[in-house]
């Protein structure tokens, strides 16, 4: 398995690429043209001018994460098709520059949601967190999303670009009357569009979990456990139907066995890329983003790791959503610094256990 790290591009992110190249093990970035708007085209000049300034950084570009699907393909609107041409050829660019996997998602509206980004921890760190509590009480989604906002300081935040926020009213009416089998039969009609040209291309989707895993605001999500998976990879029977396999997503539902997950869906190999990352279950649809390793958080990440391995993933990983620690000044849940530690701590399980075999 590969590791890599989520970076914004020299423009969005802080972080500069020559510190990232100094983490053990690294493989390269995991990286998305973050100005351009979900549906727009990557042409092949801004493409190649990315992979240019990663590779002489002396890492990889192999993964993006993500090309946003646009709300008009979720919604299965007839201005869609447009909206595919251009991630047909933009998948068709991708492969140009020699990226594998493409990670993506399928929620509606909102991308992954906290109702905290920098919750005080007692170490002195502060990370995200989730309180379903207060996300039940908001009757306005568009003052909770504004609030969001706000509080990502100069960063604008993943999948929550500003001119999709500013039309929230206008898509919750447009969202109203579709269900989860609506939303699966869209998912349909992009899969029968796309992955042929995935296969051709030899670039795998890879679609994230729902975060949280389960529905907010009242909008339908498809994504989010086994049973939703299996529906989703038998919409278009193909090895670059995959998954990006979350354990924070995914696990902070504990109904969600994440060891049994990557069993399941790893020996299909259908896991394309792994986010991998530990979070405190407080109390059902409560939680906070705690350090990776295991004991400070809920999960245990040396059978997370093993189940990886037994599966043979051969893929990409990368750590997930860190702390803020060392009073570092950068984008909520994408410093450097935790998510270093977490990789050292992935490279430390994951030597353990291949050494432990023999
Ligand atoms: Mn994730």
């Amino acid at each position: 398995m590969k590791m890599t790290f989520r970076w914004y591009g020299s423009s969005m992110d802080p972080i500069p690429l020559k510190y990232i190249r100094q983490i053990p093990n690294i493989s390269g970035v995991v990286t998305s043209l973050m100005d351009l708007p979900a549906g727009e085209l990557w042409t092949k000049e801004r493409l190649r001018a990315l992979k240019e300034e990663v590779t002489s950084a002396g890492l990889e570009l192999e993964v993006i994460e993500s090309v946003n699907v646009h709300e008009d393909i979720k919604l299965g609107l007839a201005t869609r098709d447009r909206y595919i041409e251009n991630y047909i050829e933009t998948i068709k660019n991708l492969q140009e520059i020699g990226v594998k996997v493409i990670c993506y998602n399928f929620m509606p509206v909102f991308d992954w949601t906290r109702t905290c980004l920098a919750d005080p921890l007692p170490d002195g760190s502060n990370t995200m967190s989730y309180d379903q509590r207060i996300i039940d009480k908001i009757t306005d989604p568009q003052a909770f999303a504004d609030e969001i906002q706000k509080n990502t300081g100069e960063f604008e935040m993943a999948g929550w670009e500003p001119e999709r926020m500013a039309e929230l009213k206008k898509l919750f009416a447009a969202y109203s009357g579709v269900t989860r089998n609506d939303l699966r039969q869209n998912l349909k009609y992009f899969f029968d569009a796309v992955i042929p040209v995935c296969e051709a291309c030899d670039i795998k989707m890879a679609m994230h979990p729902d975060d949280p895993p389960w529905d907010i605001f009242g909008l339908p999500r498809i994504a989010n456990s086994m049973e939703t998976f299996d529906q989703i990879l038998k919409l278009y029977d193909s090895p670059y139907n995959c998954i990006t396999l979350c354990t924070g997503s995914l696990g902070s539902n504990p109904d969600n066995d994440l060891p049994a997950l990557i069993r399941h869906f790893g020996s299909m190999d259908r896991i394309a890329f792994a986010h991998v990352r530990n979070l405190k279950i407080l109390e059902p649809g409560r939680f906070y983003e705690s350090s990776h390793y295991s004991e400070e958080g809920s999960f245990d990440m040396y059978e997370i790791m093993k189940a990886l391995d037994e599966v043979g993933f051969d893929g990409y990983v990368r750590p997930d959503h860190g702390r803020m620690i060392w009073d570092e000044n950068g984008r909520a849940g994408y410093g450097l610094y935790d998510r270093a530690l977490g990789i050292a701590y992935l490279n430390g399980l994951l030597e353990a256990i291949r050494k432990g075999k023999r």
